[in-house]
């Protein structure tokens, strides 16, 4: 099964899955355009959630980081007077030292998440979706700065103007992600916001053109006018799509052909197909239950 992730919402539906199917037979495809470099590590908080999430080490209550993990070097760096806005744990910030010394001495980013994913015993295939650098960066009165500046050291408030893939035209899917992408008939769209976290993986060269031939579920994230979490509302308004599952339909409107949506929204689109269920997942069953969902309707 081949799911396209990014964000937190995502991650979700991945813990229940993996008690649904067996893990080795699930792909994710994650987008990696939130990734930063902080303090001279790079941070891919798209991949370590998916990760994190299939190792069980994953902080349920924020859905990022590892589970009771401590802040040492984050907080010594504060001392010597040097912050860091993300706030990196001292277990999760060794991934990034780990995945930075790999790609120093020449892997791709998709060698160095293989490698963690063995480390972190990790059997579902995680695939970044490009090799090469893009930054999602949010245009607002104050100028334009990267997701992760708007995010946590603005705490998401500022206006939102636009929102740019800096690197975007440029890059190239890898060549496992097309391999993947053309091996199977159906692909999932998690319930990711589908501006910033499926956005630029749509929006790299070949990937719509695929999707257009296959079968495409896609998982809304929003329930009425309002996002399960995160920032997609305020992102999909910014440029000029309803927030609400019609929205994220017309954001996928070139391949879509199944949106599955909350049983309490009231959503019907005329190019798709509409199903409902539960899509709340505040606990393991109902990620569980989610999962099931998605794997009957897949014929899996
Ligand atoms: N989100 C926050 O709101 N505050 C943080 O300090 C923070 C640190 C952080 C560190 C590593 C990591 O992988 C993710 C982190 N996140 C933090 C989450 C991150 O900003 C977003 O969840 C993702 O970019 C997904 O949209």
């Amino acid at each position: 099964m081949i799911i396209l992730s990014g964000g937190t919402g995502t991650p979700k539906l991945l813990r229940g899955l993996k008690n649904v199917i067996p893990e080795e037979d699930i792909t994710v495809i994650v987008n990696t355009a939130e990734d930063q470099w902080v303090s001279g590590n790079l941070v891919c908080p798209d991949i370590d959630v998916v990760l994190y999430t299939f190792a069980g080490l994953i902080d349920e209550r924020k859905w990022w980081g590892i589970r009771d993990d401590t802040f040492y070097t984050h907080e010594a760096l504060k001392k010597l007077g040097y912050h860091e806005s993300m706030k990196l744990g001292d277990k999760d910030r060794a991934t990034h030292v780990f995945r930075s010394k790999l790609i120093r001495s020449g892997y791709t980013l998709t060698e160095a998440t293989k490698r963690l994913r063995s480390s972190l015993g990790v059997e579902a295939k995680v695939l970044p979706m490009t090799n090469d650098p893009v930054a999602t960066m949010i245009c607002t009165p104050e100028g334009k700065m990267h997701f992760q500046d708007f995010w946590i050291a603005h705490k998401g408030e500022p206006d939102v103007l636009d929102v740019r893939f800096d690197g975007l035209d440029a890059a190239k899917p890898t060549p496992e992600v097309m391999s993947v992408l053309s091996s199977e008939d159906t692909i999932i769209i998690g319930p990711s916001n589908p501006i910033t976290s499926i956005g630029p993986i749509l929006g790299l060269k070949g990937i719509v053109p695929i999707l257009q031939k296959k079968h495409v579920i896609a998982i809304s994230p929003i329930i009425g006018n309002k996002p399960v979490s995160g920032p997609a509302g305020k992102l999909m308004k910014a440029i000029g799509y309803e927030v609400s599952s019609a929205g994220v339909a017309q954001c996928y409107a070139d391949f879509l052909d199944v949106l599955v949506v909350d049983q309490r929204d009231d959503c019907a689109l005329p190019d798709a197909r509409v199903v409902k269920t539960d899509t709340i997942m505040t606990s393991l069953a109902e990620s569980k239950s989610l999962a099931r969902f998605i794997v009957e309707l897949t014929n899996y």
